[in-house]
């Protein structure tokens, strides 16, 4: 791997994957949302790991997809390297994934942050989809993640301007789930990612599915395919070990069973 570094057992059941090119403010190249894509389909099948934690560096989680390279290509050549398929990809993932956002998380990097479950961000983190200023529009889903968390009115602002938030505004708006001392901005993730790690693997993958579903489908189906998930959850070990634990006034041990 080229442009990040993955280690699967940064904390027991979480892995950290970190955007390394600090250079080009992490600019996402297409290697580097390939092997984005490669590793992130592996960790997903490794039992050992729960939570998945995406980082880039203080200064910048993400600038974007990397302007140079998209810069002479045309339709065609866009068309051909099919990028969206890695970011559809990276959307099916079936672990929780949390973004530790630090600096600038624009364009892309604002995209691929939102295409995560949950953002923890420091002080520091800059958001928005600056795509306009260089004569286009967010192209991985910041039309659509961003209008439904931050509403209409902000998300047309942004897209239209190209102006960015601050990680406070992005609380206030809800596209973050808390802000934090730059210092501690990964401490907070991870501690956040073990929280998540402490619960049954198996319901948390469940209840994250219901909870994407609800974006998609219609109240009446959403309320279906939860019931479903609900009811598959009493075949599992960590049904009866998280029910029997409460009951015998013990932690529980879940093991993914
Ligand atoms: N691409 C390539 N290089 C970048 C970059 C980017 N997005 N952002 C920064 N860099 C490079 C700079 O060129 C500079 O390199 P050198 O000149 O030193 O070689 C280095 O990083 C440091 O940047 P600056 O010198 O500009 O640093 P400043 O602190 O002055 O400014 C900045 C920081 C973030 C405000 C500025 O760098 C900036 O405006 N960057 C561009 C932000 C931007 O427009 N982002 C949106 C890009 S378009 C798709 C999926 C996704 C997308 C498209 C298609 N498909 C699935 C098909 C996404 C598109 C985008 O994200």
């Amino acid at each position: 791997m080229e442009f990040i570094k993955v280690n699967k057992a940064y904390v027991k059941h979480i892995a950290l994957i970190q955007l390394n090119r600090p250079k080009e403010l992490n600019a996402l190249n297409l290697q580097l949302m390939g092997e984005i894509r490669d590793n992130l389909k592996e960790l997903d099948q490794d039992d050992e790991v729960r939570v998945i934690i995406i980082t880039g560096d203080e200064r910048a989680f993400a600038a974007g997809a990397d302007i140079k390279q998209m810069a002479g290509k045309s339709t065609i050549d866009m068309w051909k390297v099919d990028q969206f398929s890695t970011w559809d990809q990276i959307n099916k993932t079936r672990k929780p994934i949390i973004a530790a956002v630090s600096g600038f998380a624009l364009g892309g990097g604002c995209e691929l942050a939102m295409t995560c479950d949950m953002i923890v961000a420091s002080e520091t983190a800059q958001f928005g989809q600056p795509e306009i200023k260089i004569g286009v529009m967010p192209g991985a889903g910041g039309t659509q993640r961003l209008t439904k968390a931050l509403g209409k009115a902000k998300a047309m602002e942004l897209v239209l301007t190209g102006k960015f938030i601050s990680a406070e505004e992005a609380y206030d708006y809800g596209l973050v789930n808390k802000v934090v001392p730059t210092e501690v901005y990964l401490k907070e993730t991870v501690a956040l990612a073990s929280e998540i790690a402490a619960m049954s693997p198996i319901a948390v993958q469940m209840a994250k599915e219901a909870v994407k579903r609800s974006f998609e489908v219609p109240l009446e189906e959403g309320l279906h395919f939860e019931r479903k998930n609900f009811y598959m959850l009493f075949s599992s070990e960590d049904q009866k070990e998280g029910m029997n634990a409460f009951v015998e006034k013990r932690k529980p041990d879940f093991k993914g069973r």
